[in-house]
């Protein structure tokens, strides 16, 4: 007996044919109920050049570069760590007394510890000027970002 020939592929065709546009129905309707948050998200990073801008600070050789940054009103700061290890990006203050460095978190962002090729993105939609520090240099690390 060797009917090795029996890998009916036109009757496997034919069973699968229906799923497959079932699939493609349920997907379209996927479509149609919203899912696509994902999307917009991206667009509002990356081709909105009339209002939202995009500049980068690096974070390299345990320093922010540059240290002050001037931006207009919308623009995302987009922090890129080269270092090894890890720094922060939290905003707040600073303050060097004699009894050492003390942190003043304002809460405004905190991009929690970021690794070697990590980034971390804020928007800036209100004029002022943002102080931050990283975290774990406080003594050493600290940047601001001028908007308006
Ligand atoms: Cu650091």
């Amino acid at each position: 007996m060797h009917r090795s020939d029996s890998r009916s592929s036109g009757g496997g065709l034919r069973t699968r044919r229906p799923v497959a546009a079932a699939i493609i129905v349920a997907a379209l309707l996927g479509a149609c109920g919203g899912g696509g948050s994902t999307d917009e998200a991206g667009k509002g990073s990356a081709d909105s050049s009339a209002e939202g801008s995009s500049t980068e600070v690096e974070m390299r050789l345990i320093a922010f570069k540059p240290e002050s940054l001037k931006v207009p009103v919308g623009t995302t700061v987009k922090w890129k760590m080269t270092d090894a290890g890890f720094h922060t990006v939290t905003s707040g203050v600073i303050t060097q007394e004699s009894s050492g460095v003390s942190a003043q978190p304002d809460g405004k962002f905190d991009s929690g510890r970021i690794a070697q090729d990590g980034s971390f993105e804020y928007k800036f939609d209100a004029a002022g000027t943002f102080k931050y520090y990283c975290d774990i240099h406080r003594a050493t690390m600290s940047g601001e970002v001028q908007v308006g």
